[in-house]
């Protein structure tokens, strides 16, 4: 057998893009609720075009996504039935703390997913808990100016301090910030950031990046303080960069690309900036406030173990006249080798493998896949069926690849959630038929659809792996 016994199946959601009901439960007004779908998502989500409420002009898919707040239940009836042995949400901020900077926090918001996590035990489902993926109280934002604010880090502090209180003995694996390196590239969404006209950007964004570090650091002690049980993990929106061509200044530049992401990570899981972050630093004129007690804290509280997501490997060459293709955010040149998704994203199961290793071989760390899989225009049959058997060969190569990275080279893998085990709506574009899931949503672009929920093709082919523990891929 390749897989550990233990190995952790299951499927990955973040709450603003399925939860909705945005305004029950006494929940606050975040920043995800209001990134519209259609051209002005891009500029909002990267904090260029600045939008604190939602306006008639705009659709906010986020608002009712699938409504999971109350198909919770059939939902995780049905990850039971795959087999599920893990499921990775995330926690809405605003449902905990409304404005953020409470000191009290909202009980009902805390009992919903008190319950939530209850339905997934019944069914022995462990909660994987991302506690921010991409959201901020808008209040946060509007009072502070999201992590750019260094109060950030004690109102971050006080949320992580009622989930680890609260949920122990529920919740033991839990990832800080989803794809923190995002604040680089989406920094409202990464980081509630919205830029003056003529600010600089890397600025704010590095100094984003080192308040998200420093409450990752505390939550991590936080963590393991009020329970010792407790696994906390950082995650990392990965995939290797591959150079263009053998010529040193493809290479070069690839090099310097991977570092660009690999810096969030080889803070939270070595400890300490690395030497080229404080060189960039020095050379781009960014200025941070690095206080001796944020250096221990970062040393003294690294992670237990390294999560990412992957969808695809990325490309880049010194020649700027190289052509380009959409990748997870990140634009990246065109790889000639490699079969794309409908929207543009490089399909790269080797590539999986590859980037395993250099994050094993990098930080020595536990790894786990959080996210991975194929976003495809679905077509149901009459009973919500679909036969989407692109999918599961996507799926298919990128689990053969993981078993080789375990098998054949040793790497410590401790689980696999594929992104969207039900349809959901999309982070880049907003919208809904980009889907991911094993389970059809009944939903469109525009909002339509009755909600309800079938198994796909998919949905079998999964529940066969899991009871396999990964060898009957057929
Ligand atoms: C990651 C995010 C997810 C998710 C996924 C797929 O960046 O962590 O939230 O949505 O990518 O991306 P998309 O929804 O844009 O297809």
């Amino acid at each position: 057998m390749s897989f550990p016994e233990n190995f952790l199946w299951g499927g990955a959601t973040a709450a603003n893009q399925c939860e909705g009901a945005y305004q029950e439960g006494g929940r606050g007004l975040a920043n995800v609720d209001v990134c519209p779908q259609g051209k002005d998502r891009f500029p909002v989500a990267t904090g260029r075009m600045k939008m604190l409420r939602p306006d008639d002009g705009h659709y906010y898919p986020a608002m009712e996504a699938i409504d999971m707040y109350h198909h919770y239940k059939e939902d995780i009836a049905m990850f039971g039935e795959m087999g599920f042995k893990t499921y990775r949400l995330s926690i809405a901020w605003s449902r905990i703390f409304p404005k953020g900077d409470e000191t009290e926090a909202n009980e009902e918001g805390l009992r919903f997913y008190e319950d939530l996590f209850r339905e997934c035990h019944k069914y022995g489902i462990e909660p994987l808990v991302t506690i921010t993926h991409f959201d901020c109280p808008i209040h946060l934002i509007e009072e502070y100016g999201g992590w750019k604010n260094r109060k950030l880090i004690e109102f971050y502090k006080n949320l992580v301090t009622v989930l680890f209180t609260r949920y122990k003995g529920l919740v033991r694996y839990w990832l800080t910030f989803n794809e923190i390196n995002m604040i680089l590239h989406m920094p409202f969404m990464g980081a509630g950031l919205v830029f003056e006209e003529g600010e600089d950007e890397k600025q704010a964004e590095y100094l984003a990046a080192h308040h998200e570090l420093v409450a990752s650091a505390e939550a991590t002690r936080i963590a393991h303080e009020i329970d010792p049980e407790n696994k906390v993990g950082c995650m990392l929106a990965a995939g290797m960069t591959y150079p263009y061509t053998c010529a040193p200044e493809d290479v070069w530049k690839a090099q310097q690309k991977d570092r660009e992401n690999f810096f969030f990570i080889d803070v939270q899981a070595r400890g300490y900036y690395p030497s080229y972050a404080k060189k960039l630093f020095e050379r781009e004129n960014i200025t941070i406030d690095i206080t001796p007690e944020d250096e221990k804290v970062l040393r003294e509280n690294t992670v237990d173990f390294v999560s990412f997501s992957y969808y695809s490997s990325r490309c880049t060459s010194a020649d700027e006249s190289v052509a380009s293709t959409d990748g997870n955010v990140f634009a990246t040149v065109k790889n000639p080798y490699l079969k794309a998704s409908e929207w543009g994203w490089q399909i790269d199961p080797l590539g999986l493998r590859i980037t395993l290793n250099a994050l094993y071989d990098r930080y020595q760390k536990p790894l786990f896949i959080v996210e991975n899989g194929l976003g495809a225009v679905d077509t149901p049959d009459e009973n919500g069926y679909v036969e989407d058997d692109y999918r599961i060969d996507y799926l298919r190569e990128h689990i053969k690849a993981m078993k080789a990275a375990v098998e054949e080279d040793g790497v410590d893998l401790m689980g696999y959630t594929p992104w969207g085990c039900i349809d959901l709506v999309s982070a880049s574009t907003g919208e809904m038929k980009k889907r991911y899931g094993f389970i059809y949503v009944d939903k469109d672009n525009d909002g339509n659809g009755t909600l309800k929920r079938s198994r796909k093709k998919s949905f079998y082919w999964y529940k066969k792996v899991i009871e396999s523990n990964g060898e009957d891929l057929e």
